[in-house]
């Protein structure tokens, strides 16, 4: 297996260019320093390509860094896209740039040659040329144009390509490849990821999308004196799709050109110029509104046209582009309105939870109320709930990091449960028709819990965090992918869990959302899915959940077979629970450990259902009020008399409400077939 090195890969360019690798079947390995962009891109990467993707915080001058990358990863070419990019800024801070730019391309290309990687396709940029309309039918602009870069970014890259030219002058099997962009535009079609500039944009676009959104007052268009046909300057706006399809392109000419080495540059772009009035217009199209502008005075060391001349790339690497500014500008506003403030998003942090793995696919993703009263803290293993505190006092039970979540004694803190939630009796499960055996992992042959590797051991993707302020609400997407045959259950199926972190004024809440739906990929026509969260609550600041008042809304729950605790297929009224459906929790009873039943189980997706409140509970220690709503027809309600965490954990410390379907039992299952969604939405509310 080889790896492509992307340096700059969380970038605007590097990280659109990552999917389209990843799309094209290329495995991938990421460095970046984060200076200007975000692990965030890197997150969203991977669920946008479903795929885990290898990353490395590290500053290309950092030799040793960048060769263990080398020594971890066969890396068969490297795409070199990170540097500092923003023309003004290199006038103000020239050495920051020489160091950066040109010192990090010096520091790979030397850890590229002593590891005997010698495939490159570098990031340059139109900028070289300077102002080519100094010469005579140099527009559009052909390779062929002598350079002359006019600020020192421009210098820092064609001192690179030189640097680049001489490294194949000298050693003729180095294949290189020097991209010059023309102006990249537009984001991902999905909305996400994009550009998301740090503090006041520099560029058109970025800056009209921030007019657009609320965030800049007015667009000041920098001179209208031009010689054009408005008066404003001309430029070569390629969407940022496009271009990373060029650097694909790029590569496979790399790779099948066999004999010997190369270093060729060739322009990225469209070969139509536009003027600033007709991007202008053409985003504010897309947003459906005429945008505030102002005409001001040039801006220095703008030129009047940059426009490619696109064809030697167009005929030798088999690449044009293929989208509109149009679609740059609607792909731009799609990723603006879902995301107002890029990758920013103050009340979300994470930690590694692995502290051993030098990967980041295990992290712990903490989200904090606005009103700061609330916490919530999800692993990526299992997209478990590690920690929930309201001002402070743990609701809980948890393990600090991966190590305990693995523990054999793990009675799945936390836990998001499937791809089927509590007991199949002797792992018979009969979808359609067809028997399916399915993973046994108890003493009396039962299938619990998804079976030995269910959903609570799998790593998940993400999470995609976006905040709403209005709403008052963070949100956490997870996904996973869990393949046909995994504990014996049929078809691919994608599950998407999704948390919300909502402010209540005097408290919080954590909403719960599932979503699942088998994927054609997999040739199957229908699975089984049932999800619930394993989380054991104790709201009374103690070791114990002894104390607890909890009412229930009902008081029926389904018989259980005395041998292996799966589903008569009867229903009956618990005899645990006083006339109001309650019970106060001693130190060794009352003993639950039952789904009860509230309504019918009757649909795959209950999400447009009544969200009721299912069970509320009281603590006269912490006054905590706990309440449980969700649209499910059932709940396991048990007092954790099991968990016997050595050293850390006895029994009664915690108390589990899992919003659910039925047990499983051929009688009342409702299956997951082709097209169909499988949905639910639980909330837990403390105050
Ligand atoms: N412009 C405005 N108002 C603004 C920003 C830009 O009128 O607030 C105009 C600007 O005068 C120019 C056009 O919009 O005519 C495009 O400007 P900008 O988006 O800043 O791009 P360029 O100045 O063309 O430079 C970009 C990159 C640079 C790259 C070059 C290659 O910033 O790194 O080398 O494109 O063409």
């Amino acid at each position: 297996m080889s790896y492509i090195l992307v340096t700059g890969g969380a970038g605007y360019i590097g990280s659109h260019t990552v999917v389209e690798l990843v799309n094209n079947g290329y495995n991938v390995v990421v460095v970046d320093n984060l200076v200007n962009s975000s692990y965030d891109v890197i997150v969203r990467i991977e669920v946008l390509t479903r795929k885990q993707i290898p990353f490395f915080k590290i500053d290309l001058n950092d030799h040793d860094a960048l060769d263990q990358v080398f020594k971890l990863y066969p890396i068969q070419a490297v795409l070199h896209f990170a540097a500092l990019k923003a023309v003004g800024e290199s006038t103000k801070f020239p050495l920051n740039y020489y160091s950066n730019n040109v010192g990090g391309a010096i520091s790979l290309l030397k850890v590229m040659e002593e590891n005997n990687v010698k495939n490159i396709v570098f990031s340059s940029s139109a900028t070289v040329y300077g102002d080519a309309t100094r010469f005579e039918n140099m527009i559009p602009i052909p390779e062929h144009c002598p350079t002359g870069p006019t600020n020192p970014y421009g210098e820092t890259k064609i001192t690179i390509e030189n640097i680049i030219r001489d490294v194949y002058a000298n050693d003729k099997s180095w294949k290189c490849a020097i991209l010059r962009y023309f102006n990249p535009i537009g984001a991902h079609p999905s909305g996400l990821i994009g550009e998301d500039p740090l503090g006041i944009p520099n560029n058109l676009l970025p800056f009209l999308a921030q007019v657009a959104i609320g965030r800049r007052e007015k667009l000041s268009v920098f001179g209208s004196d031009y010689n054009s046909k408005d008066g404003t300057p001309i430029r070569d706006y390629i969407h940022v799709i496009d271009l990373a399809k060029g650097h694909i392109a790029a590569l496979n000419y790399l790779f099948n050109h066999k004999d010997n080495g190369l270093c060729r540059e060739w322009n990225l772009g469209t070969g139509n110029g536009s003027t600033v009035f007709e991007v202008f217009n053409a985003f504010c199209e897309a947003v459906g509104k005429k945008l505030p502008f102002e005409v001001v005075g040039r801006r220095d060391g703008d030129v009047l046209n940059l426009t490619a001349n696109p064809k030697r790339a167009n005929t030798e690497l088999k690449w044009k582009a293929q989208l509109s500014i149009n679609d740059a500008c609607k792909d731009l506003w799609n990723w603006t309105t879902k995301n107002p403030f890029g990758f920013q998003i103050n009340n979300y942090s994470w930690t590694k939870f692995d502290s051993e793995s030098l990967t980041n696919y295990d992290r712990l993703n903490t989200v904090r109320t606005f009103n700061g009263k609330f916490e919530v803290s999800i692993s990526n293993h299992g997209a478990t709930i590690v920690a929930a505190k309201l001002n402070g006092i743990k609701l809980n039970l948890g393990f600090d990091n991966l190590k305990g979540y693995l523990r054999e004694d793990n009675p799945f803190f936390g836990a998001t449960i499937g791809r089927v939630a509590n007991r199949i009796s002797k792992g018979d499960l009969l979808i359609n028709g067809t028997h399916y055996q399915v993973g046994l992992n108890e003493l009396h042959r039962t299938s619990l819990h998804g079976g030995t590797y269910g959903y609570n051991k799998r790593t998940f993707l993400g999470p995609i965090v976006k905040t709403n302020e209005k709403e008052k609400e963070t949100t956490m997407e997870f996904v996973l992918i869990d393949l046909d045959g995994t504990e014996g259950y049929p078809g691919d199926v994608e599950t998407k869990v999704i948390y919300t972190v909502r402010d209540t004024g005097v408290g919080g809440e954590l909403g719960i959302e599932y979503e699942a739906k088998l994927l054609e990929e997999s040739g199957r026509d229908s699975t089984a899915v049932s999800l619930t969260n394993h989380s054991y609550w104790n709201i009374g600041n103690q070791p114990s959940i002894e104390g607890t008042h909890i009412k229930l809304v009902s008081n029926k729950h389904l018989e259980s077979n005395p041998l292996d605790s799966t589903p008569t297929g009867k229903i009956v009224t618990s005899t645990d629970l006083d006339s109001q459906n309650s019970a106060k929790l001693g130190p060794d009873g009352p003993v639950f450990d039952y789904c009860f039943v509230t309504k019918q189980q009757d649909k795959l997706d209950t999400r447009n259902d009544e969200l009721r409140v299912v069970a509320t509970a009281t603590h006269p220690k912490t006054r905590i009020a706990f309440t449980t709503l969700t649209t499910e027809p059932a709940f396991q309600f048990y007092t954790g008399d099991g968990v016997d965490v050595a050293g850390v954990f006895t029994k009664r410390s915690g108390f589990c409400l899992e919003a659910s379907r039925y047990i499983y039992n051929p009688k009342w299952f409702i299956p997951l077939n082709k097209g169909e969604v499988y949905g639910s939405y639980t909330i837990y509310r403390f105050e």
